[in-house]
Parts: structure tokens; sequence; C-alpha cells
């Protein structure tokens, strides 16, 4: 299969079997990725990750923003979060992300992992606001972290999926893009890694679509 981008390096571990997720290492120079860590964490106001569905009090495993154009509604973030503006910050990062990929976005999960505990579980970004085949553009900031995928499968698939699990280290400053086709045939986690003791934002871009 064409990448979209061939100017993105597949990862030596991603490129073997899952064509549609690309790496670009030190998209932004590790001094400049150290130094957005540092003004991200700190000028982001993280809310509470305690929230209640059904009558049932969950803790999400790190803490999250969402940030969209004005007039973007998605459903995850609102079962959780509250939709904020974009900061100049996120932005900026958007807007030279955009100029990279060639893909327009208008909304950004941010993740905060706190340490090694703080951890996201398997899933795909496959919401319907964001259409049949989203482009997901995804920033590493800080500490490196583990990042897992493997094959769709439910039922008895399941477990076959689950021996097939192919792994990639993401370091500070790394952009993975998630292309067209990514989130119908794979899903992926950054599992806990009870090592690390730093922490590391996450930036995943994407493209909602307008009610
Ligand atoms: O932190 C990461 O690298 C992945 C984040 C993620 O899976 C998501 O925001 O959906």
């Amino acid at each position: 299969m064409n990448k979209l981008i061939p100017s993105f390096t597949a990862s030596s571990t991603a490129s073997s079997a899952i064509d549609r997720l690309s790496v670009m290492s030190d998209f932004y120079p590790r001094a400049e990725s150290e130094e957005l860590y540092q003004r991200l964490r700190q000028q982001q106001t993280w809310p509470d990750n305690h929230y209640e569905i059904a009558g049932r009090r969950f803790r999400l495993p790190r803490l999250q923003t969402w940030h969209a154009d004005t007039g973007i509604v998605y459903s995850y973030s609102n079962n959780l979060l509250q939709t904020r503006p974009w900061t100049a910050l996120l932005l900026s990062i958007r807007r030279r992300v955009e100029q990279r990929v060639g893909h327009r976005f208008n909304a950004v999960l941010v993740n905060y992992y706190r340490n090694g505990e703080d951890y996201v579980g398997w899933h795909s970004d496959d919401e319907r606001e964001m259409g049949a085949a989203p482009v997901i553009a995804s920033l590493s900031l800080g500490q490196a972290r583990v990042f897992e995928v493997r094959p769709l499968g439910n039922g008895a698939c399941r477990s076959a999926a689950a021996g097939n699990v192919q792994s990639l280290t993401l370091h500070s400053g790394d952009l993975l893009l998630m292309e067209a086709g990514f989130q119908q045939h794979w899903e992926h986690r950054v599992p806990a890694q009870d090592a690390v003791t730093g922490g590391r934002i996450n930036l995943t871009f994407r493209y909602v679509l307008p009610p």
C-alpha cells in the first residue's frame, strides 16, 4: 500500500505490518520538545480525572483537556470533558503539524501521563463524528513511552489478536501519523510502565466533522 505521505519514515517495528502508521522522528528537535512539554504542563489547567457514568464513579488513569474550533461537538469529549478554546501555544503546534502532514485539524485531545502509572487502554479512535476514515496526528512530548498496536478483533478473533501486539517507543518530539484506514483495522494503547517516573504529554490532532 502506498504511503499517504512518502516523506514520513515508518518506524522499523511498525512498517513490518502496519502500513498506515508512520512516525516522523524529531518532528520537534529534542530541546524544543522539552521546552514545549514544560510550557504545556504549566499552562494547561488540568481538570479532575474522576467522572461518573450512570451513577458509577470512575478514575481516568491520566489527565486530559479537549480543545476544538467553535461549533465542533464530539461525544467522547462531551462525556468526560468540556470543550476549551485553542490556546496560542496549541494553535501554533497545530499549524506546524497541519503544514507538515497536509491535513487540516479542528480539535486536539491533550493527554498528560504524570508518570508510568498513567496509561491509556486499548481503543480505536473511531467515533462517528470523525467520519469513516479519520487521519490523526499524534505528537509526543516529554518522557519516552511505549506505544502498542494490535489488529482489531472481536469474539474468537480477540485472543488471536492479543498475541499479535507490535510496539514502538515514542520519544519527545516524535510525530506519529495514524493514516486513513488505521482505526478500522487496528487498536492501540500506551501501557503502564512502572519503572517510568517522568511525565509525558501527548497531543492527538483530529478533524471532527461539523454538525
Ligand atoms: O498517548 C498516546 O500516544 C496515545 C493517545 C491516544 O491513544 C488517544 O488520544 O486516543
